[in-house]
């Protein structure tokens, strides 16, 4: 294909996969995609069926042809039509099979019920999110100068939550945190720039940010996960709202998530999220997304005899840091079927926290749990050519 030709290409299939939220196919009324038939070797065999489709005003989108496996005179053509109705369709397959010599198969009549959303497969195709992500080509991220009032927030933030973090965040958070000292100049008077971070991020754990314009929808957010990308915003919360604001921002990205990722073991369990979030039904999603939030967001986990915060929406908010640790909240075990039911607010602390015994016990408790989505595929991440191989179990 020449490279022109396949840009094009490239360009239609982004649009089809926005305008019909990632249903793979664009389905008709009658719920029938597809339809494989056989024909006797013989001139003139595929323009009379074909011939049986344009009577009926049916648009044919894919048409293939294979020998016949089973009869070594047939051919075998596989076909997608467009926008058929149900009757014009059932007329066409009738009429196939009346003034054919082969067989007639309907691969996906109601398809709609057991149709796959569309999910990247390679690391490029996160840039199909590229509606949401700033004038972002995929390579060096844009540095941003803060005003000198942002910076000031920055600094109120970062300092108050230094202060808690040696009481209040798990170990491994503990011990990234100089590292970024260090490495990626987190300092009171300075807001790191991400492309530093996740050249750095990537030396530690292959994790890298990619910057985004707000939020995404959570199949999108997630699915970066699958490929160690975070999506993470770049810009600062109000300056009258320093101790905590529900949306994220640059305090709660570099401070509560940064240094989580750059640790081994919770690397793996996000990734391991992403994964399960591949081609998962919407309701699916919900759940794990609902995981997603008492986990990587406001999660507590045990740790010795104590209890500490991993959750980024904890380490990067020194209203809700002191108050998960008291009295008030109230604490659950985490496990992810009773977990991923639980409602919560997105404005205000939250009621309910859910103590994870580990991050390998967590991690653990994800897989049983990501077994249960009805898939009809397992997935599995190749890292040397980032991309999701996908396994069929049908
Ligand atoms: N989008 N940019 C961005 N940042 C997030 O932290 C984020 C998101 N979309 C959804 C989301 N977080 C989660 O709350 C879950 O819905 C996955
Ligand atoms: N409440 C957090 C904070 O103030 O940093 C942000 C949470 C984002 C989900
Ligand atoms: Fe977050």
């Amino acid at each position: 294909m020449d490279a022109g030709l396949k840009q094009m290409n490239g360009e239609l299939e982004r649009k089809g996969s926005l305008t019909s939220s990632y249903l793979e196919e664009p389905l008709n009324k009658s719920g029938v995609v597809s339809c494989i038939f056989s024909l006797k070797e013989e001139v003139g065999a595929l323009v009379k069926a074909l011939r049986l489709f344009g009577e009926k005003g049916i648009n044919l989108t894919h048409i293939e042809s294979r020998p016949s496996r089973k009869n070594k005179e047939e051919y075998e053509f596989f076909i997608n039509v467009d926008q058929a109705s149900s009757k014009a369709m059932d007329e066409v397959v009738d009429s196939l099979r009346a003034q054919i010599s082969g067989q007639v198969h309907e691969l996906s009549r109601n398809k709609q019920k057991d149709t796959v959303p569309w999910f990247p497969n390679v690391i490029q195709d996160l840039d199909r999110f590229a509606n949401q992500i700033l004038s972002y080509g995929g390579q060096i991220i844009p540095q941003v100068e803060y005003t000198a009032e942002e910076k000031a927030t920055w600094g109120m933030v970062f300092s108050e939550l230094k202060t808690l973090y040696p009481s209040h965040a798990c170990r491994e958070h503990n011990r990234v945190f100089p590292l970024l000292e260090k490495y990626c100049g987190y300092r009171e008077d300075n807001i790191p720039q991400l492309e530093d971070i996740s050249r750095y991020l990537q030396s530690c754990t292959g994790f890298r940010l990619r910057p985004v314009a707000g939020l995404l929808s959570s199949r999108d957010f997630l699915a970066g996960l699958a490929f160690r990308v975070f999506h993470s915003t770049q810009y600062i919360r109000h300056s009258s709202k320093p101790m905590y604001t529900p949306e994220p921002d640059i305090c709660h990205e570099l401070l509560g998530h940064v240094p989580l990722f750059a640790d081994p073991s919770f690397a793996l369990f996000s990734q391991e999220i992403g994964l399960a979030s591949l081609g998962a039904p919407d309701e699916f999603i919900e759940k794990l997304a609902t995981v997603y939030w008492f986990t990587v967001e406001f999660g507590l986990c045990k740790q010795g005899n104590e209890v500490k915060a991993y959750g980024a929406g904890l380490l990067s908010s020194f209203g809700e840091l002191q108050y998960c640790l008291t009295d008030k909240p109230k604490l659950h075990p985490f496990e992810p079927e009773k977990t991923c039911l639980q409602k919560y607010p997105i404005t205000e602390f939250q009621p309910v926290y859910f103590v994870a015994e580990s991050f390998e016990d967590a991690k653990e408790k994800v897989r049983k749990f990501a077994a249960t989505i009805p898939r009809p595929f397992t997935v599995h991440y190749n890292a040397y050519t980032q991309s999701i191989e996908v396994l069929d179990n049908t």
